[in-house]
C-alpha cells in the first residue's frame, strides 16, 4: 500500500488577484481537495494544505483551469513581485503595479519544467535562460515594490526592493535596495536576518537593465558551494556594500545616481472601505494569518463564496496575509455587507490594532520545519497580551507582532517590533526592537521561553512604555532607547 502523503500547493496569480470566477475554482480546489481550507501567504499567493497524493494532479489541473499557475511559486528564480494589489487607489500606485508586472514578466523563466513534470508536457532537457543561463540562481530571489509612505509590502525584506519616488505625484523613478531576508538558523553566528541595503536611485527606464543586472551579480556570486549562505544578504556582505555596487556597475554599466529621499509611516495593511475615482469601492478585510476556513466564530470560507454571487469585481491578496475584496459596485455593497455580518466576517473594527497587525506562519501541523506553533497559537498569547496592554492604558498603540515556528521567518519575525521564533514546542526565542516601518530587524532578548516566561518578560516592558513613552515613540523605538536591546544595524549587529 502507498503511504498517504499529503501536499502543499501554491498558486501564483499576478498582484495575487482573482476574478470571481477565478476565486470560485479556487474554493472549489479547496472544498474538493484541501478540507475546505484556503490560505492567504504572506507573499499573495494562495495555498491549499492537505492535498494527498492521489489528487495532486487533479488539483493542479483544477488550478490551470482557473488560469493560474505555479511557474515560479517556488524554486531558485525569481518568485513573485510583490506590490500594493489595490492599484485604483491613485495613478501612483497603477503605474507602479504595472512595474511589477513588467519585472515578473521579465524575470519569468522560460522553462517550462513545471508543466513537463506535472502536466505531461514536452520534456525539457536543458535550457539556456537568456537570464538565469544553466545555472538558474544560488538560491530562490525576491522582489518588491513600495510607494512610500506605507510600507507595506516589507520592503526590507527582500532580495531587491523598489521605492517609488515621485516629483509633483508623478513617478520619477526608484530607489534601489539589495540583500533583505529573514532566513537563519538557530545557534549559528553565520546566518543572519537581514534589512536591504539602499545603493541609489534609477530611472523607470533604467529599471529593467538594473534589476536584471542584480540577478545576474546573484547568479555569478552567489555561493553555491554553502546553500545556507547563497542567499543575496551573504553575497552582499561578502563583497561588502560598496563592492556591491562597483561589480553592479560593471554589469549595468553605469553607476546608479544617489538615493532620493523618502520617508515610511508604517507597515501592514490598512483596514476597511475605500472608494476609487471611478466610484467603485474596495474593502480590506482582517484574515487571522490568512486562513480562510469556517471556525464557530466565523464562517469566512462560506461567506466569501457567497459574495461570489453578488459580486463582480475580484479578490485580491494583500502582502499581510488579508484578502481585498475589490471593484465592488456601489449596489452591491450593501449585499457583500450583509453576507459578512450574517458569517461574522471581521472588517478589522473590533480588534486591537496590535492584533490587526500581527502576522504568523503555517507551521504546525502541515509545516515540516516547524519546531512550535505559530497560526494556530498566536491568537491565544495575543488574548494574554491584549488584556496585559489593557491593563497599561496601551491597547490603542499598535505594535507589530510576527510569530514563527522556526528561523526561516516566513511572516517576517524579524521585522517585528516583538517577534517570536520558535525553538521546540512550546518554547520560543523573543526578539525586540524591529522599527515601526518595517526597516530595521530585532534582536535577541530572551531565549527558549514558554508563554508563562514570555508574559513575564514582556509586562514590565509594557508597564514602562506606558509611563516612559516619549510623544508618537513606537513600541521598537522604545525598547531601544531604553536599553532592552542594541539596535541592529547589519548583519554582524545581529549576533553582537
Ligand atoms: Fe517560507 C520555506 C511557508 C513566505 C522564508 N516557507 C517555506 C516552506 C515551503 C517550508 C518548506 O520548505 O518545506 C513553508 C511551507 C509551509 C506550509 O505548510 O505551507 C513556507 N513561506 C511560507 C508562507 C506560506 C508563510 C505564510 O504563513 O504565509 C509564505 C508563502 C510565500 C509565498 O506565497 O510565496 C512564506 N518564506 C516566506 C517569507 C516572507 C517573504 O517572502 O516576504 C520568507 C522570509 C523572506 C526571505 O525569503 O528571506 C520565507 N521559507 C523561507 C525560508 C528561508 C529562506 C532563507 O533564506 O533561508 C524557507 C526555507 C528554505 O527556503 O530552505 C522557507
Ligand atoms: Fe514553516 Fe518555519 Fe516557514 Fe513557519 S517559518 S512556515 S515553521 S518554514
Amino acid at each position: 500500500l502507498e503511504p498517504l502523503y499529503s501536499f502543499m500547493i501554491r498558486a501564483r496569480l499576478p498582484g495575487g488577484i482573482a476574478s470571481v470566477e477565478q476565486y470560485k475554482v479556487l474554493a472549489k480546489v479547496a472544498q474538493d481537495y484541501g478540507h475546505s481550507s484556503l490560505r492567504l501567504t504572506t507573499r499573495q499567493t494562495y495555498q491549499w494544505h492537505g492535498v494527498v497524493k492521489r489528487h495532486l494532479k487533479q488539483t493542479i489541473a483544477g488550478i490551470n483551469t482557473a488560469l493560474v499557475d505555479s511557474i515560479a511559486a517556488c524554486g531558485d528564480v525569481n518568485r513573485n513581485v510583490m506590490a500594493n494589489p489595490l492599484f485604483e487607489q491613485s495613478k501612483l500606485h497603477a503605474e507602479v503595479y504595472e512595474w511589477s508586472k513588467k519585472i515578473s514578466e521579465h524575470l519569468l523563466p522560460n522553462t517550462n519544467a513545471y508543466h513537463e513534470i506535472w502536466l505531461d508536457g514536452e520534456k525539457v532537457e536543458s535550457t539556456e535562460e537568456p537570464i538565469y543561463g544553466k545555472t538558474y540562481l544560488p538560491r530562490k530571489f525576491k522582489i518588491a515594490i513600495a510607494v512610500p509612505p506605507n510600507n507595506d509590502v516589507d520592503i526590507y525584506a527582500n532580495d531587491i526592493g523598489l521605492i517609488a519616488i515621485t516629483e509633483n505625484e508623478t513617478l520619477i523613478g526608484f530607489n534601489v535596495l539589495v540583500g533583505g531576508g529573514m532566513g537563519s538558523s538557530h545557534n549559528d553566528p553565520e546566518t543572519y536576518p537581514r534589512a536591504a541595503s539602499v545603493i541609489g536611485f534609477c530611472k523607470p527606464e533604467e529599471t529593467l537593465k538594473v534589476v536584471e543586472s542584480i540577478l545576474k551579480v546573484q547568479r555569478d556570486y552567489g555561493n553555491r558551494e554553502v546553500r545556507k549562505l547563497a542567499r543575496l544578504k551573504y553575497t552582499i556582505d561578502r563583497l561588502t556594500v560598496e563592492g556591491f555596487k562597483e561589480t553592479l556597475s560593471d554589469y549595468v554599466g553605469w553607476s546608479l545616481q544617489p538615493a532620493q529621499p523618502f520617508s515610511f509611516e508604517h507597515n501592514g495593511d490598512r483596514y476597511g472601505w475605500i472608494k476609487s475615482d471611478d466610484g467603485k469601492w474596495h474593502l480590506t478585510l482582517y484574515i487571522h494569518s490568512g486562513r480562510i476556513k469556517d471556525t464557530e466564530q466565523s464562517q469566512v470560507f462560506t461567506g466569501l463564496l457567497k459574495i461570489t454571487d453578488v459580486h463582480d469585481g475580484e479578490f485580491r491578496c494583500s502582502p499581510n496575509q488579508n484578502l481585498i475584496i475589490s471593484n465592488v459596485r456601489e449596489e452591491n455593497k450593501a449585499a457583500v455587507e450583509q453576507i459578512l455580518e450574517q458569517h461574522n466576517i471581521s472588517i478589522g473594527q473590533t480588534e486591537t490594532p496590535t492584533r490587526l497587525h500581527a502576522l504568523a506562519c503555517v507551521a504546525f501541523p502541515t509545516c515540516a520545519l516547524a519546531m512550535a506553533e505559530a497560526e494556530r497559537y498566536l491568537p491565544t498569547l495575543l488574548d494574554k497580551i491584549e488584556v496585559q496592554l489593557e491593563r497599561y492604558g496601551i491597547a490603542n498603540v499598535p505594535i507589530n507582532i510576527r510569530m514563527t515556528g522556526c528561523p526561516n521567518g516566513c511572516a517576517r519575525p524579524y521585522l517585528g517590533e516583538i517577534g517570536f521564533v520558535g525553538k521546540a514546542p512550546g518554547k520560543y526565542n523573543l526578539y525586540l526592537g524591529a522599527s515601526h516601518t518595517g526597516d530595521r530587524v530585532n534582536k535577541l532578548y530572551r531565549e527558549n521561553i514558554n508563554e508563562a516566561e514570555i508574559l513575564k518578560e514582556l509586562d514590565p516592558i509594557f508597564a514602562s512604555f506606558a509611563q516612559h513613552r516619549s510623544p508618537e515613540e513606537s513600541f521598537g523605538d522604545f525598547v531601544i532607547r531604553q536599553g532592552y536591546v542594541a539596535a541592529v544595524h547589519n548583519g554582524d549587529d545581529f549576533h553582537a
